[in-house]
């Protein structure tokens, strides 16, 4: 199990690793893409993350190959993020913030979005199938914060 894997990996080094180098690893074992160019993007969809740990949408669908801009938009009163994984990867990383709150990170595959912010992943889904997001702040994951990107290949 990947997420598994991340999750052990994290724990056996320690905090002494970057986090932002244990977080480019999320969806290592299953091809959730990889961050695209921004020159490339068909599409721009917005996501509203909301107090209530649901995302709107929180089903949205791609074209395999497609560049899009995720923008992630924040309109409540409380933090949220968006990573994009695999489920376990996303579950794994949701345990490792647990652990580990008020971990500030960055990497191309996931949004930080304060109150009244907006932020955008430029991604190119590769593989057809699902990619999932979820927001990894303690809790909010748990709540049912999470989300589905189904990648078509037509
Ligand atoms: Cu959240």
């Amino acid at each position: 199990m990947t997420g598994k894997r991340t999750l052990a990996a994290f724990i056996a080094a320690g905090a002494m690793l970057a986090p932002a180098a244990i977080l480019a690893d999320a969806g290592h074992g299953v091809d959730i893409g990889n961050p695209g160019d921004p020159k490339q993007v068909a599409r721009t969809i917005e996501i509203v993350s909301g107090d209530d740990f649901r995302y709107r949408p929180s089903q949205i669908a791609v074209k395999r190959g497609e560049t899009v801009r995720l923008v992630v938009k924040n309109p409540g009163r409380i933090d949220h993020e968006l990573v994009l994984g695999s489920m376990d990867d996303l579950k794994a990383h949701a345990q490792m913030m647990r652990k580990h709150p008020g971990m500030e990170h960055d990497a191309p595959n996931q949004a930080m979005v304060r109150p009244g912010e907006a932020r955008a992943i430029v991604w190119q889904f590769t593989r057809a199938g699902t990619v999932g997001f979820a927001c990894t702040i303690p809790g909010h994951l748990e709540a049912g914060m999470v989300g589905e990107v189904q990648v078509r290949t037509r």
